[in-house]
Parts: C-alpha cells; sequence; structure tokens
C-alpha cells in the first residue's frame, strides 16, 4: 500500500529502529514506547488488521506470534511480556497495518 507508514518501514523507505527482519516480517521499536520495551512485530505484506485476516494468513501469523518471545528474550524480559493487537478504530487500532505489539519491563 502506497500510504501505509508500515510498508514504508518494510520497505526500508523511512527510518526505524528495528530489531529484527526476515523475508516475510520486521521487528522495530514502537515510536511512542508505553514501556521500557515497547516493539512491534508487522507483516511486510500489508493487511490492514486482524479482522481482515483469513486462512490464508494462517503461516504469517502463526510466524509473527513465534517470534515475540524470541525478540522479548533477547530484548532481556526475561519475566515475561504482554502482548497486544488493537483491531478497528473500537479496539484502538491507528495504524492500519497488522502489527502486534510487544510490551514488558527489563
Ligand atoms: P495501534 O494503536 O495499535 O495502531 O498502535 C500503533 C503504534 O504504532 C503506536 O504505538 C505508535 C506506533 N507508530 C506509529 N507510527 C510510527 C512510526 O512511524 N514509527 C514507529 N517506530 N512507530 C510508529
Amino acid at each position: 500500500m502506497s500510504n501505509c507508514i508500515f510498508c514504508k518501514i518494510a520497505a526500508g523507505e523511512i527510518p526505524a529502529n528495528k530489531l529484527y527482519e526476515d523475508d516475510d516480517m520486521v521487528a522495530f521499536h514502537d515510536i511512542h514506547p508505553k514501556a521500557p520495551v515497547h516493539f512491534l512485530l508487522i507483516p511486510k505484506q500489508h493487511v490492514d488488521s486482524l479482522a481482515h485476516c483469513d486462512a490464508s494468513h494462517q503461516q504469517m501469523l502463526g510466524k509473527l506470534l513465534l517470534k515475540a518471545p524470541q525478540l522479548a528474550a533477547e530484548q532481556g524480559l526475561s519475566d515475561g511480556f504482554k502482548t497486544a493487537i488493537n483491531t478497528g478504530v473500537g479496539g484502538g487500532q491507528e495504524v492500519f497495518h497488522l502489527h502486534l505489539h510487544v510490551l514488558g519491563n527489563k
């Protein structure tokens, strides 16, 4: 999507403090952190939200979820962490490119 800020981050067109990247996803620190560690995991493929996912997104969703604890551990969240996927305006979603929040205290 040409006007999607997270697509631009995924494509490297605008800067972000990235902590992980592979062919399918990118993780980067949230620009407005709500915890000492707060990063976002996004698929490179644009999908507006969790409510826009179907069976074709199953593998991508699994990869995102399974990457979260790995990256949380690398960020020093040894006591655990919180995850959130805000979905839709009513769910507090502000950026309409699916993203998984990971938050925690070191
Ligand atoms: P949500 O409400 O779930 O859509 O949260 C969107 C989050 O994205 C919010 O915590 C701030 C973050 N964010 C928005 N724009 C940027 C950006 O350009 N760079 C980074 N690193 N984070 C952003």
